[in-house]
């Protein structure tokens, strides 16, 4: 048994919610914040067979988009990163970041 943690951007996860659930998979929806940009995302955490995960990992990409986001230069999240001294740092977002761990016991009680 695996569980999944989906982070996705908050604009994709009303569709990969949708599309999890119409699946007949068991979802909970965190409201996160990503610590690089300091914006809202959402992460899903999905515990399911191992079996299953292909098809979840599957569903999760087709619903979860790449953006551009831009970063003020002199935004003081920036500091340490280099980038000439006006100009915004562009950031690719996305689709999803996944991470999967073993699960050693699941209950219901
Ligand atoms: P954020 O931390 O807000 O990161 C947003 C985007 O900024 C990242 O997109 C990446 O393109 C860039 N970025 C993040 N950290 C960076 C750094 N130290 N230096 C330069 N660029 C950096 P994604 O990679 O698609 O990540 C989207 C969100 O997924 C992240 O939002 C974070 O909430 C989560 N995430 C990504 N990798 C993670 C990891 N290894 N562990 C935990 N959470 C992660």
């Amino acid at each position: 048994m695996k569980l999944i943690y989906a982070i996705v951007n908050r604009d994709d996860s009303k569709a990969v919610l949708t599309h999890l659930t119409k699946n007949g998979y068991y979802v909970t929806k965190l409201a996160t914040t990503g610590g690089f940009l300091g914006s809202g995302n959402t992460t899903f955490m999905i515990c399911d067979l191992d079996e299953k995960v292909e098809n979840i990992i599957e569903i999760i990409k087709k619903y979860s988009k790449k953006r551009i986001q831009y970063l003020p230069a002199n935004d003081t999240i920036m500091q340490g990163v280099t980038a000439p001294a006006s100009a915004p740092l562009e950031v690719t977002v996305g689709g999803a970041t996944i991470i999967i761990t073993e699960v050693s016991d699941f209950l219901k009680i």
